[in-house]
């Protein structure tokens, strides 16, 4: 019993947040590249504030990030000196197509993901490829706007299929968007969109959604022309929406919430937009300008697997009996009493993992791979330089465990785990070195300081012993 044999242990980065280099090899700039670190940076992820180049007044982590772009032997070499099985990364966009529109890649950028690819065979690690982790070419967003336009879906599906040629021999895992449902919270980064005052932005975003949902749906069908051995998966951030108590109210709202994230989920594994989303945004007027052959692709593509991040469930109350916030994954949700939180205030929940799991399972009753979980901590290296990351541990462990419980207690069907930030990389929503969750610590600081050394923290032993046992040993 346990996790099955073959169960896919390993970790988790995105090209943006770890890479680096991103004047080098003939690479564009993209939406992710101009995301400021500091207090604007959430209106710049949230379409408000518009900025498509970098300025002298703020500071871009992406630029060098953990500079896995000169380190990425050393990286893979680490990955499988803890055991990997698989590796979760994902291409920049902007290294293949710089501009986004070109008609021909670049072969740098191929390059440096062939030998990327190179490295993780020699060490049998299996890549899992996420074509786009928030990517969008600065190229692309000033000529037609980003996915609010449905040229997009021919400039991305352009990508799709370089990468599915090239890497035919390598890679037969693949996950179309990253945490797609993030275009409702975070548009600029999720689908390169800038608001101009008075537009309707739920309009806009639901347009861009649909045009994500069809290429992605083209996308697995090119997948599947391309290599029948193909596995392609969705990608959603999950936690389920619980609802602040047990008043007809709260729990009706939890309920919409919990809609609002299986909409998309619903599209790409069921194949059709789900009753409830289609009257809603038809009774809000902003239902999406649909081509006539829409519909039959979305059913006819649906995705082989389902994959989702996991952080922290979600608490829910109607809005006539708001309670206090709590952070947590760029999601709104109130404080949930019953819970611990992290050094960012997000809520840390190892049951709710559990529970999100059969909840997906349930519904959609297809194989389920977690790509990313995680505590985002700050690390103090001791004396001797050492980091004793125990707190990372325990969550860790905590949440390994209730996944042990879905798969053999409930009957969810697993295929593997790959641990968030396995390397110490820059975060997504506050664009920050110290909020790290590797096993591996890399000596980069928030003033741009650091050597870019890597080593091993205390987590990098306890999860080689996990992998090495199947997920047995966790003490
Ligand atoms: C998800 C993203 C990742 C990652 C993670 C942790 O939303 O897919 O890119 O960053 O969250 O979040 P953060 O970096 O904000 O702590």
């Amino acid at each position: 019993m346990g996790f099955p044999k073959g169960f896919m242990w390993g970790g988790a980065t995105a090209a943006n947040q770890c890479e680096g280099g991103i004047f080098e090899g003939g690479r564009g700039l993209a939406n992710v590249d101009v995301c400021p670190a500091g207090t604007d940076r959430s209106a710049v992820l949230s379409g408000h504030k518009k900025m498509l180049a970098m300025d002298e007044e703020h500071s871009y982590p992406a630029v060098c990030a953990v500079d896995l772009y000169h380190h990425f032997k050393e990286d893979i070499r680490l990955f499988a000196e803890m055991g990997f099985l698989v590796y979760r990364l994902s291409i920049s966009w902007t290294r293949i197509f710089p501009n986004g529109d070109e008609e021909l890649p670049n072969e740098e950028g191929l390059r440096f993901y062939k030998e990327l690819l190179t490295e993780c065979k020699k060490y049998g690690i299996e890549p899992l490829v996420t074509i786009c982790h928030f990517d969008c070419p600065i190229g692309l967003i000033k000529s037609c706007g980003g996915w609010r336009s449905r040229e997009m879906i021919s400039h991305y599906l352009r990508f799709c299929k370089v990468l599915l040629e090239r890497f035919k021999d390598d890679v037969k895992y693949w996950l179309t968007f990253n945490e797609i449902n993030m275009i409702l919270h975070a548009p600029f980064l999720g689908a390169g969109l800038v608001f101009e005052e008075g537009e309707a932005e739920e309009q806009i975003k639901y347009q861009a959604a649909h045009h994500e949902l069809v290429a992605s749906a083209l996308a697995v069908k090119l997948a599947h022309e391309i290599n029948p051995e193909n596995k392609v998966g969705c990608m959603f951030a999950a936690g389920s929406a619980y609802p602040y108590s047990c008043r007809p109210q709260d729990v009706w709202e939890a309920l919409k919430t919990g809609q609002e994230n299986y909409f998309f989920v619903d599209v790409q594994a069921r194949g059709y937009y789900p009753s409830y989303m289609e009257k809603r945004l038809k009774a809000q007027g902003i239902y999406p300008v649909m081509e006539p052959e829409d519909l039959q692709v979305l059913q006819q593509n649906v995705v082989d697997f389902i994959s989702f991040s996991y952080y922290n469930s979600r608490c829910i109350a109607a809005p006539d009996s708001m309670k206090e916030e709590a952070e947590g994954n760029l999601f709104r949700s109130v404080k949930n009493p019953y819970l611990t939180y992290s050094e960012w205030g997000w809520p840390i929940d190892p049951l709710g993992l559990r529970i999100t799991l059969n909840e997906v399972y349930d519904r959609y009753q297809k194989p389920l791979f977690v790509v990313e979980n995680g505590l985002g901590a700050l690390d103090q290296p001791d004396s001797e330089g050492r980091i004793e990351d125990d707190y990372r541990i325990d969550y860790l462990r905590k949440h390994i465990l209730a996944m042990k419980a879905a798969v053999e207690e409930d009957g969810v069907d697993l295929m593997g785990y790959t641990a968030w930030g396995c390397i110490d990389l820059v975060s997504a929503s506050s664009g920050e070195m110290k909020k790290r969750y590797g096993m591996i610590y890399v000596d980069k600081q928030d003033d741009g300081s650091g050597t870019y050394a890597r080593s091993r923290k205390k987590s990098f032993g306890w999860y080689q012993k996990v992998i090495a046992t199947n997920g047995e040993v966790l003490d």
